[in-house]
């Protein structure tokens, strides 16, 4: 058949796709302004652009003035919707590549079994409440979506970072996000859930408490885009060559494990640095530190649908792994940022239902409701039908169809046939067969009556909350409970705190206990579920009750699945004039060679002498930067520079603040006297003119003897460690 795309679709090739595909493609897009012209968009050459065609220097514009008008108008209409959830977000490019071919038993997705083929991929982390010009730190579900350019179409696995949901049923979805956005009537507040409206609603939907937990968990505040898992979260199906379906969820495995940021910290870094994790993001991808993600399944036979205690089709729920354990099936790097944010990052148009063969959705009530939701939303983003055809949604596979007109369109459709069947334009494009990768609907037989209803086997809204408040960790429950304290500290009604005490009851009496007592409501003895709303927690079915479950799932605890690795970490080391050259480039080095990254922090900028003469220049000043903005702090030895830094009130508070934030800290000899008076306390120091070095929850000292290597590598050792929350004793945290 004629290639007779247009000419931004000739690098396409549908039969062969590399990681450079899509850059390929967008290459015909990109402008380069490099010893070119200004011109018009008429492609006219401008001589003058900075003042406007008047009657007189001091006279009234001319209508004449076509520059003028067009940058005016240009500029005018420069903003277009934001996304009704998920407004704020950044992008990165990368590929995506199978390990093997284990997955070709299971799905026809030629991308998943084809370990030579390297799909690129564009991905768009987000936040889901606030606006796109609010603080990225904030307490919220963080949006996972990619977008994979495959051989046989687009794919979109679009997720979150947490693997369950609020809500069961698409049609509660509206009533969820107005409950969380900011109040109609004040707009107030900007990207939080802490305020009466959200906590009204949810304590009015029980099938809600699962998600709760995850969400005033750490999973809620992470420490980077980078450091974080992803989930389909909803039941997906594979089918196979054969045409055998099964159930399978998807899960992204951060390769710098999952970790988080401290209450504390994120709400200081909101206002410091609202663009913490984009900034991040696009850091590390700039250094040469790519996100690498592992993409793992969970694989269900469709004969052990009812197997579980829980509904396969309910997106409240997870699959235990030790019910059913996670398969590995290959990786995602992203190494290419975005050219340009609005052109890329903001117009890219995610869909649950952009599905290629090997890859089937479910009845699961939430996905079918999305799988409206999001082509109608790119209309209203976009005016248009066309967004397809905008270069970051271009598929690299070929694209051929009737779809004609619209605003914008983009691709010139030759002939007069627009239509199907034809005879006139040779029946093309023609129908393809599913051996020639065709996209055929899964036939799962469907049959029922026509109800307004949820299944029983949804009614379970308690027990797997209680699985995740049972599998946390102590310091993970207690970061759990003080979310709770502020969150819903920020209720004003008592009655809306007493009710979600009320379920917190029926997921754990402890978790119950310790929230009520920082909010000032009673636990209820006799708690009655019906005054809570409109479902009542009656019997699952008997099929789903009596399935398989487990008491505790280590898997969902941050910390017991914790990976320890001082890549990409930021590291300050704080000192003034007089440190000890030979340690700072001792221990520098020992940094880079762990893949950390240090900067140093002084009073100003400017060139900073050791005892010694030598000069390091400061990377940041104090007044530029905070411990917030870094995972651990050093403070080299240096007589004149700690006796500098002890002057400093933001070196005090510097260290003060790290230590609170639990993070590691190293020192040595005359510095520990920095730590004792920022108050670091509780902790056991190494005597400062010994050998010895030590490390206690996370503070590592040494003598003025100690070998530079051992302090360094114990220095690491804590880094990898992320936090130190053994440090969060009460009486060992200045306030
Ligand atoms: Fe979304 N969601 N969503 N969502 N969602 C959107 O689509 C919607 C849900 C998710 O970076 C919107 O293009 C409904 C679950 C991500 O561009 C909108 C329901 C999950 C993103 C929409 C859900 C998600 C969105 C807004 C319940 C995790 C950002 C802009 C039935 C599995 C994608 C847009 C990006 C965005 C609707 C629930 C993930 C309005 C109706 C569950 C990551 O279409």
């Amino acid at each position: 058949m004629e290639n007779n795309d247009s000419p931004n679709q000739r690098s396409s090739n549908s039969s062969s796709v590399d990681e450079s595909s899509k850059n390929r493609q967008l290459e015909d897009f990109r402008e380069n302004p490099q010893d070119q012209y200004m011109t018009t968009d008429q492609g006219v050459r401008i001589s003058h652009t900075d003042d406007s065609l008047k009657a007189g220097s001091r006279g009234p514009l001319l209508m004449e003035d076509f520059h003028f008008r067009e940058k005016m108008t240009h500029f005018d209409h420069e903003s277009i919707p934001e996304r009704v959830v998920h407004a704020r977000g950044s992008g990165a490019h990368g590929y995506f590549q199978p390990y093997d071919n284990s997955m070709a038993d299971f799905t026809k997705a030629k991308f998943l079994t084809d370990p030579n083929t390297k799909t690129p991929v564009f991905v768009r982390f987000s936040t889901v409440v606030g606006s796109r010009g609010s603080a990225d730190t904030v307490r919220d579900v963080r949006g996972f979506a990619t977008k994979f350019y495959t051989e046989q179409g687009n794919y979109d696995l679009v997720g979150n970072n947490i693997p369950v949901f609020f809500i069961q049923d698409a049609n509660k979805f509206a009533d969820l996000v107005h409950s969380i956005k900011p109040d109609p009537d004040n707009e107030m507040p900007q990207a939080s859930a802490a305020h009466d409206t959200f906590w009204d609603f949810a304590s009015l939907m029980p099938e809600i408490n699962h998600m709760i937990l995850w969400l005033l968990s750490d999973r809620g505040i992470p420490r980077s885009f980078r450091m974080m898992d992803g989930f389909g979260v909803h039941t997906f199906r594979f089918v196979n060559e054969a045409g055998k379906g099964r159930f399978v969820k998807f899960h992204w495995r951060s390769k710098l494990g999952s970790h988080s940021l401290v209450w504390d910290e994120a709400q200081k870094l909101a206002g410091k640095d609202p663009d913490w994790l984009r900034r991040d993001l696009w850091e590390a991808i700039e250094m040469g530190d790519y996100p690498e993600f592992e993409l793992n399944v969970q694989i269900v036979e469709e004969e052990d649908e009812f197997k579980f205690n829980f509904d396969l089709l309910d997106a409240t729920k997870i699959i235990p792994e030790e019910l059913v354990p996670l398969r590995p099936i290959g990786k995602m790097i992203l190494n290419r940022n975005p050219d340009n944010f609005f052109a890329e990052t903001e117009q890219v148009a995610f869909h649950p239902g952009n599905l290629i063969p090997g890859i089937d959705v479910t009845n699961d009530p939430l996905l079918q409701g999305r799988l409206f939701s999001y082509i109608d939303t790119q209309i209203n983003r976009f005016n248009s039908a066309n967004f397809g055809e905008v270069p970051i949604n271009r598929p690299v596979s070929l694209v051929h169809n009737h779809q004609g007109a619209g605003f914008m369109r983009q691709t010139i459709n030759k002939g007069k046939v627009n239509y199907w069947p034809n005879s006139l334009g040779n029946g093309c494009p023609m129908m393809a067969p599913e051996n020639k990768g065709a996209y055929v609907h899964y036939m799962e037989k469907v049959e029922g009556q026509k109800v307004r209803a949820r299944s029983e086997s949804f009614n379970d809204h308690y027990s797997q909350a209680t699985l995740f408040w049972n599998s946390m960790t102590e310091p993970e429950k207690k970061h759990i409970v003080k979310a709770a304290h502020f969150e819903l500290g920020k209720v004003m009604s008592k009655e809306i705190r007493q009710r979600m005490v009320g379920h917190f009851s029926k997921v754990s009496m402890d978790f119950a206990q310790r929230v009520a007592e920082g909010i000032g409501v009673e636990v209820p003895k006799d708690f009655d579920q019906k005054s809570t709303g409109h479902y009542e927690d009656n019997d699952a079915s008997r099929k789903i009750k009596d399935g398989k479950s487990v008491k505790e799932t280590s898997f969902v605890s941050m910390e017991k699945n914790k990976i320890e690795t001082a890549k990409s970490r930021k590291v300050a080391i704080l000192l003034e004039d007089g440190y000890d050259y030979c340690e700072v480039v001792q221990v520098k080095q020992a940094l880079k060679e762990a893949g950390a990254h240090a900067k140093i922090v002084s009073k100003f900028h400017g060139m900073r002498k050791s005892s010694t003469g030598e000069e390091i220049e400061t990377d940041k000043s104090h007044i530029t930067t905070g411990s917030i903005m870094y995972d651990a702090i050093y403070i080299p030895e240096g007589e004149k520079s700690i006796e500098a830094l002890l002057k400093e009130g933001d070196a005090v508070h510097f260290v003060n603040e790290a230590f609170k934030h639990c993070k590691a800290i190293a020192t040595s000899g005359n510095g520990i006297a920095l730590l004792q008076k920022a108050e670091v306390i509780g902790i056991d120091f190494a005597d400062k003119s010994s050998e010895k070095v030590i490390s206690d929850k996370g503070v590592v000292t040494a003598g003025k003897e100690a070998d530079a290597d051992e302090f360094a590598s114990q220095f690491i050792e804590a880094i990898k460690k992320h936090r130190h929350w053994n440090r969060e004793e009460k009486s060992m945290v200045p306030s």
